[in-house]
C-alpha cells in the first residue's frame, strides 16, 4: 500500500446530510486496499457558490493502494449508491465526494485535477483538514493554514 497521504473531502446537502457523510466514511474504509486512518468532525457550512440548504462537510484521510483514477471511480460508484444526480453544476446533492490531495502529486487530466484547485479557498475544506493535521501542506501553495484567513466570511460551525 502507498504511504501517500490522500485526503477526501465530503459534502451533502440533500436528506439526511450527516446520516449520508457517516455512512459513505464506512463505504471509504471499505473500499479495496483502502483504510480510513482519519476523519474529522462534521461540519455545518453555508453553501459556497452554489444554491440550497446549509451543507454537512468533512475530510478523510485515507491511505490505499488504488491509484488517483481508480480511488475516482470507486469515489464516483459510492456517490451512485447514495443517488446523486447532476442536474446542473453545483446542484444540490445526496453526497459529493471529492479527491482533495493525493501525497505530494499533482494531477491534471480531463477527469482529474489534484490538488483540488478550490480547496485552498473553501473553508469547508480548510478547517476540517486543519482538524486532522494543523501543519499539513499543500504541494504548490504551501502551509494550509495561511489561507484559513482568506476564508474567514464563509460561515462554519463544527458539530463534533
Ligand atoms: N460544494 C460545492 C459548492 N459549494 N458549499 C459548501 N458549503 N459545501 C460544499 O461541499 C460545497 C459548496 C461543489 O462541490
Ligand atoms: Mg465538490
Ligand atoms: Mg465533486
Amino acid at each position: 500500500m502507498s504511504h501517500e497521504r490522500v485526503f477526501v473531502g465530503l459534502g451533502a446537502n440533500l436528506g439526511d446530510a450527516a446520516a449520508t457523510v457517516n455512512a459513505a466514511l464506512e463505504a471509504l474504509d471499505a473500499l479495496p486496499g483502502t483504510r480510513v486512518l482519519a476523519r474529522s468532525s462534521l461540519y455545518r457550512t453555508a453553501p459556497v457558490e452554489a444554491q440550497g440548504p446549509d451543507f454537512v462537510n468533512a475530510v478523510a484521510e485515507l491511505r490505499t493502494a488504488l491509484d488517483p483514477e481508480a480511488l475516482l471511480r470507486s469515489l464516483q460508484a459510492v456517490e451512485a449508491q447514495h443517488h446523486r444526480q447532476r442536474p446542473y453544476p453545483n446542484a444540490p446533492r445526496t453526497l459529493d465526494l471529492d479527491l482533495l490531495l493525493f501525497g505530494e502529486r499533482a494531477i491534471a487530466t480531463p477527469a482529474l485535477t489534484v490538488p483540488h484547485p478550490r480547496l485552498h479557498r473553501r473553508a469547508f475544506v480548510l478547517e476540517p483538514l486543519l482538524e486532522l493535521d494543523p501543519a499539513l501542506g499543500h504541494p504548490a501553495l504551501g502551509p494550509l493554514a495561511a489561507w484559513r484567513s482568506g476564508t474567514a466570511d464563509q460561515p462554519i460551525e463544527r458539530l463534533g
